[in-house]
Formats: structure tokens, C-alpha cells, sequence
């Protein structure tokens, strides 16, 4: 494309189901806000868009765990993570809703379209279908094997273990997520995208002309997304919770389809509220449409919207830069199993805890980006935090910004040194020629959305700072001025060519760290106008006799014991999440609402005995967010009792309690400490828990059946 004259750019829409891990920031905010800040910093006329997903079964499966509505759902976590990317840095120009009025407007608008054109077809068809819920099963509502990887939590509409996307009936032993109940298969009618006949258009599009500008990663999946077949998708659903179809009063819009046009009703909302005309973001063949995603949303972004825009009449994305996994500590990111740092626990352990803290959201966007696993999966070690932190920030970048300011006041009286070009030799002259190299270098990684290389040449150009500045020794050279008054010209340009490559360094840093870049303009007194992406690579941003502030850290070294705490209580919480399900027998990926358990016979019952205790003791167990540790005085023995209640009870508001006890359930070890039986609780609709006891004080020991 020519040079575009605006620039939309988008990153995928989060679930508004509950926390975001540092996995997604890495995979589709954080390129994307470096992307925008570098465009920003070109003056390019650029608007980044973003917002929750709030459709789509995973919202009400969430309100089921906590026992609200979905809308309390959506309603809750839509302002923690807006804010968490704000505090992170990720500097979107909205962050719209899916649930707003006018989203749902866009999207109905965008589906009668279509329809009317004939773009879409009806079908009839057998679904499956959940009696005891009386729920038609789509997406996440039911659950199977995984033909591709044998997974056995593949969702109707997507394996999260391999990534496959899935129709229901693909699924090997499917079950109802609502109930748990086998599903019987019924007749009913949908929408579908004919996507097979687009086929042609998708082949050209991605397998031919941008089979060398995008990633390899995202062409092979969509030729093989391709080649296996194209087939009409439906694109609405059976369900209540989402945006109705025009209509139709029990269907609503398919939330895949629903959710990318977010990103128009999102740049509508930003052009409201600017006072400006969105329409030739979307229809302006001049606008550089560019979609951040994780690797999941590849076929989404890739083949399904591009056809829904092309029949729409809107611009198609120019790219489609798809990031693979991050792994973390060995194992794969995940919320549900505890095996995950949500964003807002990085910000309360780390940006919150200190004056200055900003300066960590700086850290963690640098480890991320180092790491980011733009073609392959990678993986997040605290280690590697703290060495990338460490070693490079602190001893490279930091170190540098620190030794020419301490030394700029010590020995040029706090002002910018003039540069006598008549005495500038090879060193000086190779600094200078790598300060143009490296924006040069940065600039084309960025426009290839390479952002750890174009990281790494930032970091690198700093090295080659320090190296000058030990080549030139000006802390040596102050000690000759006695005897060689000459050598103040010599401190005086080496000083000089630091503090030059010092602004360099703030600018060519201001898209990856952006609160660092911030505290080198107030050092150097220089208003954000400096940081415009022309000034890279020039040497004379500080003028001769300027004065400037003394410096400040930008780094703080990170110790052993911060980052091992935070690997024990990544251990910790994945711990007390097995152990809770366990205790309570309720796996978080299982049913919601237990169905009812097979018949048993009476012997079967007589078999557990059940006795009366009362609670003696009760203490938090260390590490363990979720358990407490009991003793249970049982009247004829004292038993030790790990439970996973610690959510629910104070331990001081327990002791004295009378319980319901399974006396003869096999010993366990819990976090080291070993459980002989275990606490009868009733959970009731919100997920609360309650003991079972006798309505009056018994003996301790008393039988129950
Ligand atoms: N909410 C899935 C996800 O969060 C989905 C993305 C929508 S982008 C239009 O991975
Ligand atoms: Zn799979």
C-alpha cells in the first residue's frame, strides 16, 4: 500500500469474564501500544481502539461460579481492566463495551445488511440440546474430548489446549457444561456465513498477496484453515445473553461476530466523542488497518471478519501481526488452574507497593517484550525478570543515563559542554554514526512489527555508550587538568556526545517504556515535543550551556528474595486451587450445577461414618490462600483437619463450632500437613459456604446417618 494517511489500530477485545494474565498483555497490548506510541511519536494520524468482549457464553458461565448475573459480571470486571492497561501504559484512545447501545446498534446494523444482500443463509439443523436446562449448547456451554489433541476440555467452539477451532459436533463425548448432562440433539434454524464462498478471495488475499508481509506463523494456519475446507459458519446462536438478532426474539448474534465489529462501534464512540468522522477509518482505502491478537483469534481476524468487511464494504487489515503463547515457569499460562500472574496482582505486588513504581510497569513491558513470543512460544521465568531487569536496565541503560548526568554535573557545572569538532576523533565519530545507524534500524523493525529486535537495538546503542564513555575516561581526565588545561575540551565533547545520545536514547525507548522516557524528559528539562520521532538520530536535541536536573534512578535492582517470593506464591496459588477442588469435589472445569449422582445402595451409604466434632483450633495454613488448618475434637480423639474454606470463615469466628465430619475418609497430606477427615459444607446458589450441624449442642462423637 502507499503511504497510508491514517492509521486504525486494534487489539482483541478481552472477555470481560474476570482477570487478564500477563500471557495476554504479551501476546496482543503490548505490541500493539508500541506500535502506537512509535506512530504517535511520527505524528501519523493513528487511533488505537480496544475494549471488552462482554457477549458470548463465557460471560454467563462466570456468572454462574460467582453466583451473580452476567451483567454483574461484565459490570465488574470491565473497570479493572480497562484500568489495569492504564497502568501497564497501554495507552488506548478508547476502551469501548460491548454491551453499550451502541454496539449493539452497530452489529444489528451490520448482520440486516448483510442479509439483505443475500450475503447470509438460513439453515435448519440438529443441535445439541441440554433437557434438565432447557438450553440449546453452543461454544462454551458444552464440552468434549478433543478430536485433534484428545484434550478433555475442548469447548464446542474452540480446543483451548491446541487451539483448534471446533463445531459441537465435532467433540468426542460431549457434555452439557450447565448441568453435566448428556445432550440429546434437537432441531432448530441459524444464520450462517457461506464462507466457501469466499474462497477464491481468501486464497488471493492472504496466500498470495501478503504471503511475505505477514507473519508465517498466521499465513500457515489460514492455508491450512483453508485448504481443509472452507464451510458456512453460523453466526448466530440460541441463547439470551447477548445482542438480539433483528427479528428474532430467542436468537442472538454469534458472539465471534458480534465482538470484531466492537472495533467499529468503538472507533464510532472515539470519533463522537473528538468531534470527529470515523467513517473513512473503515472505509478509506488510505487507512493502514493493523489487528493485534493472540494466536487463538488467528482464523477470527484472518477469515471470518475480513470476509464480513469485504461484504460490508469496509477496508480489509493491512496485517495481522499474531503472537504464539508465553509460558510461564515451565508450564502453560492459566487462570483457572492458578498457573498465571494476573495483571492486577503484578500491579499490587510491584507498581503500587513503592513511591516510583511506575518505573516496574516499565520493567515488565521491557521482559515482556524481550521475550515476546512473535514466532515462536516462549516463556516467563522471575529469573529472567529479574536478569533482564538487572542486567540490562539497571546495568546498561540505567547505568549509562546515571554515570553522564552525575558526571555532566561534576565535571561541566551541570550544564550541556560544548562540542569542539575540531579535536573529534574516530571514537567520537564511530558514537555518533551508531546513534543515526541504530534509529535507522529501530525504525524499520518497528515498521515490520519486530519490536524485541527493535528493543534490543535501543539497549544496544546504550551499551555502546558505556563503551565510549570507558574508552574515554573523562573521570581520568579531570585529574590532568593541572597540568593540561586542554583536556576540559576533551571531557567537555565526550560529556557532550553522551548527553546527545541520552535525548537519542529517550526517544527511541518512548515506545517500549514509556514512564522511563518520561522521567529522562524532566532530567533534561526538555518539553514531550522532543521525544517527536524526526529528532531521532540528530545530535544536537540539548543545547550547548543548558542546564539540567540532577539525576534520578530509573532503575531499581530487583532482589533474589522478590522474585522468590513471587515463585512461591505462583506455587501456592495453583496449590490451594487443586487443593480446594478437591475438597469441595468440584473440578473448576467441571459442571456448574452438579447433576445428580448415580442411585447407590444402602451399604454404600453405611460405609462412610459420619460423626459430630466441635472446632477447637483454627489457623491460616502458610502459602495457602485457601486452606485452614482444624482440630477437631471428635469426644473419644482430637483429629487434624485441612480444609479449603479459608475464603469463607475468619479462623477466629469458627473455633467452638459444631461440625458434620467424615471420620473414616483416607488420611491426606495437605501443603505438608496431613488431614484425617473432612468437613461436611453446603454451598449454596453464589458459591457461599455453610457448615452442616445439628440444630441443638450434641456430644462431640455422636454418630450421623
Ligand atoms: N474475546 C477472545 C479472547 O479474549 C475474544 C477476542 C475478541 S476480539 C474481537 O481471546
Ligand atoms: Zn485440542
Amino acid at each position: 500500500m502507499n503511504a497510508p494517511k491514517r492509521y486504525l489500530i486494534t487489539s482483541a477485545l478481552p472477555y470481560a469474564n474476570g482477570l487478564k494474565h500477563i500471557g495476554h498483555l504479551a501476546g496482543a497490548y503490548i505490541p500493539a501500544d508500541i506500535y502506537v506510541r512509535y506512530l504517535r511519536a511520527q505524528k501519523r494520524d493513528v487511533v488505537f481502539v480496544c475494549g471488552s468482549d462482554e457477549h458470548g457464553t463465557a460471560i454467563p458461565i462466570q456468572a454462574m461460579k460467582e453466583g451473580t448475573t452476567a451483567q454483574a459480571i461484565i459490570d465488574k470486571y470491565h473497570p479493572i481492566i480497562e484500568q489495569n492497561f492504564k497502568d501497564l501504559g497501554v495507552s488506548f484512545d478508547i476502551y469501548h463495551r460491548t454491551s453499550s447501545p451502541l454496539h449493539h446498534e452497530t452489529a444489528r446494523e451490520f448482520f440486516t445488511a448483510l442479509n439483505e444482500k443475500g450475503d447470509l443463509e438460513i439453515k435448519e439443523s440438529e443441535q445439541y440440546f441440554d433437557e434438565e436446562t432447557k438450553t440449546f449448547l453452543a461454544d462454551r456451554f458444552i464440552k468434549g474430548t478433543c478430536p485433534n489433541c484428545g484434550s478433555d476440555n475442548a469447548f464446542g467452539d474452540q480446543c483451548e489446549k491446541c487451539g483448534k477451532s471446533l463445531s459441537p459436533d465435532e467433540l468426542i463425548n460431549p457434555v452439557s457444561t450447565l448441568s453435566g448432562a448428556k445432550p440429546v440433539k434437537k432441531g432448530t434454524s441459524h444464520w450462517y456465513l457461506p464462507l466457501n464462498r469466499h474462497e477464491d478471495f481468501l486464497r488471493k488475499w492472504i496466500l498470495e498477496e501478503h504471503k511475505e508481509d505477514w507473519r508465517p506463523t498466521v499465513v500457515g494456519q489460514c492455508k491450512s484453515w483453508i485448504d481443509g475446507g472452507l464451510m458456512p459458519r453460523a453466526v448466530t446462536r440460541d441463547l439470551d445473553w447477548g445482542i438480539k438478532v433483528p427479528g428474532s426474539d430467542s436468537k442472538v448474534l454469534y458472539v465471534w461476530f458480534d465482538a470484531p465489529i466492537g472495533y467499529i462501534s468503538a472507533t464510532k464512540q472515539w470519533a463522537a466523542d473528538k468531534g470527529k468522522d470515523w467513517k473513512p477509518y473503515w472505509y478509506s482505502e488510505d487507512t493502514k488497518l493493523v489487528h493485534f491478537i493472540g494466536k487463538d483469534n488467528i482464523v477470527f481476524h484472518c477469515i471470518i471478519f475480513p470476509v464480513m468487511l469485504k461484504l460490508n464494504g469496509n477496508i480489509l487489515p493491512e496485517n495481522v501481526p499474531a503472537n504464539e503463547f508465553m509460558n510461564l515457569e515451565g508450564d502453560k499460562m492459566s487462570t483457572s488452574r492458578g498457573w498465571s500472574i494476573e495483571m492486577d496482582d503484578y500491579i499490587n505486588d510491584w507498581i503500587k507497593k513503592e513511591n516510583g513504581g511506575e518505573s516496574l510497569a516499565d520493567v515488565l513491558r521491557y521482559y515482556l517484550t524481550q521475550i515476546a513470543p512473535e514466532t515462536k512460544d516462549s516463556e516467563f521465568t522471575w529469573k529472567g525478570f529479574q536478569d533482564a531487569n538487572n542486567s540490562e536496565l539497571v546495568s546498561i541503560f540505567g547505568n549509562f543515563i546515571n554515570r553522564t548526568f552525575v558526571l555532566m554535573h561534576k565535571l561541566c557545572a551541570g550544564k550541556v559542554p560544548k562540542f569542539h569538532n575540531d579535536i573529534a576523533d574516530d571514537i567520537d565519530k564511530k558514537l555518533m554514526e551508531d546513534i543515526k545507524t541504530a534509529s535507522v534500524k529501530v525504525t524499520a523493525l518497528l515498521e515490520e512489527y519486530k519490536f524485541r529486535d527493535a528493543m534490543f537495538e535501543v539497549i544496544d546503542l546504550a551499551r555502546k555508550g558505556n563503551q565510549y564513555m570507558q574508552k574515554k575516561e573523562p573521570w581520568i581526565l579531570v585529574k590532568t587538568l593541572n597540568e593540561n588545561p586542554d583536556n576540559q575540551k576533551l571531557i567537555d565533547n565526550s560529556l557532550h556526545l553522551c548527553l546527545q545520545l541520552t535525548a537519542n536514547l529517550a526517544i527511541l525507548i518512548n515506545p517500549f517504556l514509556p514512564f522511563t522516557a518520561k522521567k529522562m524528559l524532566y532530567m533534561m528539562k526538555v518539553v514531550e515535543k522532543m521525544l517527536d520521532w524526526e529528532n531521532a538520530g540528530k545530535l544536537n536535541l540539548l543545547s550547548v550551556g543548558y542546564n539540567l536536573r540532577a539525576p534520578e534512578l530509573l532503575f531499581r535492582k530487583i532482589e533474589d528474595t522478590e522474585v522468590e517470593e513471587q515463585i512461591a506464591k505462583l506455587k501456592a496459588k495453583s496449590e490451594a486451587l487443586k487443593a480446594e477442588s478437591k475438597t469441595l469435589n468440584v473440578e473448576s472445569v467441571e459442571p456448574l450445577a452438579l447433576s445428580v449422582k448415580p442411585e447407590i445402595v444402602f451399604d454404600d451409604f453405611a460405609k462412610i461414618d459420619l460423626r459430630v466434632g466441635t472446632i477447637l483450633t483454627a489457623e491460616k495454613v502458610a502459602k495457602a490462600d485457601k486452606l485452614l488448618k482444624l482440630t477437631v475434637d471428635l469426644g473419644f480423639e482430637t483429629r487434624t483437619i485441612v480444609s479449603g474454606i479459608a475464603f469463607h470463615f475468619n479462623p477466629e469466628d469458627i473455633i467452638g463450632k459444631q461440625v458434620t465430619v467424615v471420620i473414616n475418609l483416607a488420611p491426606r497430606k495437605m501443603r505438608g500437613i496431613e488431614s484425617n477427615g473432612m468437613i461436611l459444607m453446603a454451598e449454596d446458589k453464589s458459591g457461599k459456604l455453610h457448615f452442616v450441624n445439628p440444630d441443638n449442642k450434641v456430644d462431640d462423637g455422636s454418630s450421623v446417618a
